[in-house]
C-alpha cells in the first residue's frame, strides 16, 4: 500500500512538472490562411492574412522554416545614423517572401545591428531643458507584442536601455500575446535574463489582443509611471526626459512623443513633422492634422513646449500609474486591435485630464500598410465592436451620428454591455461629447445644431458635390472640386457641413476653397485643406439657390469649358440652372 502512495506521488509530482514546463509558453498554432479586409485608421483598405504571397508578382508564399526561425543577422554598418538598408538584387524574392511575415522589410530589419545609430532628432533647446530629470519618477516601459520579429522586438528593447537615463527606468515589461514562434519562447527567456536593465516577459496562453495585454503589464508594473510602446520602436536620444516631465508637472496628463516613421521597406529613419496633432474622421479613424496658422504663430518662439491633442495614435504615451488606473485604464471588452486609442482620448479629456505631444521626445515607429495578423472572431466582431464601444459610451446623442453611416458598428452595438463603463463615466462626473468638440477641438467639422449637413446637389445636371477621393479616384483627399452622380444611399462619402462662418467641409478637414481676388474669366475651384481663410468662405442664397464667394461674390457653376473638364468654377452670377444648388439635408439625430 505504501509503495501504491509513494507511485501515486511520483507521479503526480512527475505530472505536475509536466505540465509547469509545458505551460511556460503560449500554445503554438498555426492557422490557415484567413484573410480579412478592413479600413485602416488611415481610411486605406487593408488585407489582413497570414504571410500569403503575391500571385500577381508571383511572389510565394513565406515557408513554415521562414516564419518560426530567427534569422536576424546583423552587418555592423546595416542602418547605421537611421540610413537605409540596401538588399542585394540576388535577395529580391527572398526578400519579398519574407516581408509577407511581419508586414515590413524583415530581411533589412535583421540585417542591422539592435543598436544601430541614430541621429539626435531634437530641436537644440530640448537639450537644455530636462537638467532636473533626476527628480522624475521612475518609469516601467511596456511593451506588448503577438508574433513581433525578433529583431525589431530588440531593437526596441535596446533603444530604451540605450537612450534613456538608467535612474528613470524601473524595469522593461514584455507582455506576449500568445506569440507562435519558437524563438520568442526560450531563446527570448535566455536572452533577456543577460540584459543590463530588469526585464521581464510576461506570457498570455491565450490571444487576448493589445488592449488587455497592455492591462496586464500595466497590474504588474512596478514603476510610478508607465510608459507603452509597439515592439518595432527605436527610442531618440532624450526621448523619455519630456515625457516624465510633463507627468511630474500634472499627472493627469497623458503625454506622447513625436511619432517619426522607421520606412516599413528600407527601415531608414524619416524624423515628421513636429507640429502635428491628433483627431478623428467621421468613421472614428485616428487622423493627423497640423496646428493651424494662429497656434504656430504663438509657438514660433518656442516650439519646445508640449501641446494639446484632441485625440492620440495609441501605441507611444506615458501616463502616470495610478492616473491610469483612476481614470478606468481601458475598457476589458475591447478585443484584439483597434479604437482603444480614441476610447482612452475621450475619456482622458472628458474626465479632467489632458493628452499631450511633447516634441522634444522623438520615438521612431515602423508604419505597415496592412496587418499581419488574424482578428479572432472576425474584423466585424473586433474593430467594430470597439468602435461601437467607443461611441455608445462617450459621445452621447452623436453615437447616432457614427452608426447612421456605419453598418458595421450598426449591427453590432445592440450585443454590447456597456454598463460599467457608464458607471465609471457618472462616477468620474465626466463632461460630455458635446463638451468635447467645443473645447478640445474647436475647428472640429462635426454638424452641430448651428450647421447644415447633408448633400449639395446641381439642379441643372441633378449630380453631387463630392469628394475628390470619392470612388477611389486617388488616394488624394485635395483636388479640384467636382460633381459626380448622387448616391441612392445615404453615404458620408457625398456629405458636407456648412458652418455659419460659410466654411463648406467635410471630415477630412478639406473646405471648398476659391481664390479670393477677383480675376477676369471664370477661376478654378478646389478642395483644399481647411485654412480659417476667407477664400473658404462661401454664402447660400434660399431663394435664388445661388452659392457665392463671400469675398469676390461670383457663383458656383459647373464648368462646361474643355479646359475645365468636370471641374467646378467661380463665375459671374447669371441665374442659369447650373448655378443653382440644392441643399439637402440629411436628418441624423
Ligand atoms: C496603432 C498603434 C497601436 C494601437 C493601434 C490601435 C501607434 C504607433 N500604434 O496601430 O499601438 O493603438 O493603433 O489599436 O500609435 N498586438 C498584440 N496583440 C494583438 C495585436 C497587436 O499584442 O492581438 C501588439 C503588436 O505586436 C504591436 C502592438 O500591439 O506591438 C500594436 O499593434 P500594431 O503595431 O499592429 O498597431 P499599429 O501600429 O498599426
Ligand atoms: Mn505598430
Amino acid at each position: 500500500l505504501i509503495l501504491f502512495f509513494v507511485l501515486l506521488a511520483i507521479v503526480a509530482i512527475w505530472r505536475k512538472h509536466d505540465k509547469k514546463s509545458m505551460d511556460i509558453y503560449p500554445k503554438h498554432i498555426f492557422r490557415e490562411n484567413n484573410q480579412e479586409e478592413y479600413i485602416d485608421k488611415h481610411g486605406i483598405k487593408v488585407v489582413v492574412g497570414h504571410y500569403v504571397g503575391n500571385p500577381v508578382n508571383k511572389i510565394p508564399n513565406a515557408t513554415y522554416d521562414m516564419i518560426n526561425t530567427n534569422r536576424f543577422n546583423p552587418m555592423p554598418n546595416a542602418g547605421k545614423n537611421g540610413n537605409p538598408v540596401v538588399i542585394e538584387p540576388k535577395d529580391l524574392l527572398e526578400m519579398q517572401q519574407l516581408f509577407q511575415i511581419n508586414r515590413f522589410n524583415l530581411m533589412a530589419s535583421d540585417k542591422m545591428p539592435l543598436n544601430r545609430s541614430l541621429p539626435d532628432y531634437r530641436r537644440k533647446k530640448c537639450q537644455f531643458l530636462f537638467g532636473d530629470y533626476k527628480s522624475y519618477s521612475k518609469t516601467s516601459v511596456i511593451i506588448v507584442f503577438h508574433n513581433e520579429a525578433w529583431s525589431t522586438l530588440l531593437r526596441t528593447v535596446w533603444s530604451v536601455i540605450n537612450r534613456s537615463p538608467v535612474e528613470l527606468v524601473e524595469e522593461i515589461l514584455l507582455v506576449d500575446d500568445a506569440s507562435e514562434r519558437d524563438f520568442l519562447r526560450k531563446p527570448l527567456d535566455d536572452y533577456i535574463s543577460t540584459l543590463p536593465v530588469p526585464t521581464k516577459i510576461i506570457r498570455s496562453f491565450e490571444r487576448i489582443g493589445l488592449i488587455k495585454a497592455r492591462l496586464k503589464g500595466a497590474l504588474e508594473a512596478k514603476g510610478e509611471i508607465l510608459t507603452f510602446l509597439d515592439a518595432h520602436c527605436e527610442c531618440t536620444k532624450g526621448w523619455l526626459e519630456p515625457l516624465l516631465s510633463v507627468i511630474k508637472n500634472d499627472s493627469t496628463s497623458v503625454v506622447c512623443p513625436v511619432i517619426d516613421i522607421i520606412n516599413d521597406d528600407s527601415f531608414a529613419y524619416v524624423k515628421s513633422f513636429e507640429l502635428h496633432w491628433g483627431a478623428f474622421n467621421w468613421n472614428l479613424q485616428f487622423r493627423w492634422y497640423t496646428l493651424g496658422g494662429k497656434e504656430m504663430k504663438l509657438r514660433k518662439n518656442d516650439a519646445t513646449q508640449p501641446f494639446n491633442s484632441p485625440t492620440m495614435a495609441g501605441g507611444l504615451f506615458a501616463i502616470n500609474k495610478k492616473y491610469f488606473f483612476d481614470v478606468g485604464a481601458y475598457d476589458e471588452n475591447m478585443n484584439v486591435w483597434g479604437g482603444e486609442n480614441l476610447e482612452m482620448s475621450f475619456r482622458v479629456w472628458q474626465c479632467g485630464g489632458k493628452i499631450q505631444i511633447a516634441p522634444c521626445s522623438h520615438v521612431g515607429h515602423i508604419f505597415r500598410k496592412s496587418s499581419p495578423y488574424s482578428f479572432p472572431g472576425g474584423i466585424d466582431k473586433t474593430l467594430f465592436a470597439n468602435l461601437a464601444r467607443v461611441a455608445l459610451v462617450w459621445m452621447d446623442e452623436w453615437s447616432n451620428f457614427y452608426f447612421k453611416f456605419n453598418e458595421k458598428a450598426r449591427q453590432v452595438k445592440d450585443e454590447q454591455n456597456i454598463t460599467s463603463r457608464l458607471q465609471l463615466k457618472n462616477k468620474l462626473k465626466c463632461k460630455n461629447f458635446e463638451w468635447y468638440l467645443d473645447n478640445i477641438w474647436p475647428s472640429h467639422f462635426f454638424p452641430k445644431k448651428d450647421r447644415f449637413f447633408g448633400r449639395i446637389r446641381n439642379k441643372g445636371q441633378d449630380l453631387c458635390l463630392i469628394k475628390p477621393d470619392k470612388r477611389g479616384l486617388s488616394n488624394q483627399p485635395m483636388g479640384i472640386a467636382k460633381i459626380d452622380t448622387c448616391l441612392k444611399d445615404e453615404v458620408a462619402l457625398e456629405m458636407f457641413v456648412m458652418t455659419p462662418e460659410g466654411f463648406i467641409m467635410t471630415d477630412d478637414s478639406i473646405c471648398l476653397d476659391a481664390p479670393e481676388r477677383v480675376v477676369i474669366g471664370p477661376s478654378k475651384v478646389r478642395i483644399m485643406a481647411c485654412s480659417g481663410y476667407s477664400r473658404q468662405q462661401w454664402k447660400y442664397d434660399k431663394k435664388t439657390q445661388e452659392l457665392f464667394h463671400l469675398t469676390n461674390h461670383k457663383c458656383l457653376d459647373v464648368s462646361n469649358s474643355k479646359s475645365f473638364t468636370e471641374g467646378l468654377i467661380l463665375t459671374d452670377c447669371n441665374g442659369s440652372e447650373s448655378q443653382k444648388w440644392i441643399f439637402e439635408d440629411v436628418p441624423w439625430r
